[in-house]
């Protein structure tokens, strides 16, 4: 009978992702208060819960921008962690990533009412084939909270969609998100069909997304790329000052 190299299920998988404590969070916090059962119900997808307690800490005056580093990232990066890790899968993520969106609609609106005046129409989305979006739905809150009016087309978004909207809108800005090495490519396929409108030189584009750069910014004829929402809000600002052409 043929024996089975055991070595083979020697197998030591990766490390297991370990929740990251945001250093400090008690001093941002009101005495008494714990974050950690928000963590908790971000990690096991308990939106209901997360909607629960980001509201009592809305009502306790907790900033929302605490709310969502010290009370919404930890449970969230750390299925994302897993995620990459492979130790969950799609089902387990995506509520994670529900109980997320529940905890950003209830701030995206205090964020955008701490704004001063409008500085510029931007829409965003995610391009065709990809239906990640809790990066650009952290850039949309950080952008109207930085005086945007943003128009957010959320996913798997058709060139001619932004297009549409961009003419319909008479937008300053345009910014495509991408998470997948296999969709950034619609990045520039966007940008070419901006091009091939005769749109391209009415709006700045920026591109973003975890397998970006700068170099492909470049190299798909992008006017910036934000490493992450500050970074795209500080572009956005800088770009809404430059020329442009105007719609009509
Ligand atoms: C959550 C998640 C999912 C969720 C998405 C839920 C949702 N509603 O978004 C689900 C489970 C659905 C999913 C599905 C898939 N996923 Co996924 N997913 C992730 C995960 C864990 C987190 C992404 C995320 O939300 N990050 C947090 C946000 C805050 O970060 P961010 O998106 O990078 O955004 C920041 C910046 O990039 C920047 N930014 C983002 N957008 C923009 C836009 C502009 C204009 C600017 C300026 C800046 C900017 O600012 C943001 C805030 O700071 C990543 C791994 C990881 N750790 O990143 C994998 C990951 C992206 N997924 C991956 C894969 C492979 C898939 C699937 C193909 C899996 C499968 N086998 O089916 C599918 C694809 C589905 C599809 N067609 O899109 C791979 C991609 C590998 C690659 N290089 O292509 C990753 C890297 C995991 C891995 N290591 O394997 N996924």
């Amino acid at each position: 009978m043929m024996q089975l190299d055991t070595q083979f299920f020697d197998y030591e998988g990766p490390e297991e992702p370990e929740l990251m404590i945001p250093e400090g969070w008690e001093d941002r916090a009101p005495a008494g208060w714990e974050w950690e059962t928000l963590w908790e119900a971000v990690e096991t997808g308990d939106h209901i819960y997360t909607d629960e307690r980001v509201r009592e800490a809305i009502s306790l005056n907790i900033d929302p921008r605490v709310i969502l580093d010290d009370g919404l990232f930890p449970g969230f990066n750390l299925q994302a962690d897993r995620f990459s890790a492979q130790v969950i899968f799609i089902p387990e993520m995506l509520i994670s990533a529900r109980a997320m969106k529940a905890g950003l609609a209830l701030i995206r609106p205090l964020l955008a009412a701490q704004a001063e005046k409008p500085v510029g129409t931007f829409v965003i989305g995610t391009v065709l084939g990809d239906m990640h979006d809790i990066g650009q739905s952290i850039v949309t809150i950080m952008l109207e909270n930085a005086g945007f009016n943003v128009i957010n087309l959320g996913t798997d978004v058709h060139p001619d969609r932004f297009i549409e909207t961009a003419q319909k809108e008479s937008a300053d800005l345009v910014g495509f998100s991408a998470l997948l090495s296999t969709t950034v490519y619609y990045q520039k396929v966007t940008i070419e069909e901006f091009l091939n409108a005769g749109h391209r030189d009415k709006v700045k584009i920026l591109v973003g997304g975890a397998p970006t750069t700068q170099d492909w910014a470049d190299e798909c004829g992008a006017d910036g790329w934000g490493k992450d929402a500050v970074d795209a809000v500080k572009l956005a600002l800088k770009l809404v000052e430059t020329p442009r052409a105007a719609w009509n």
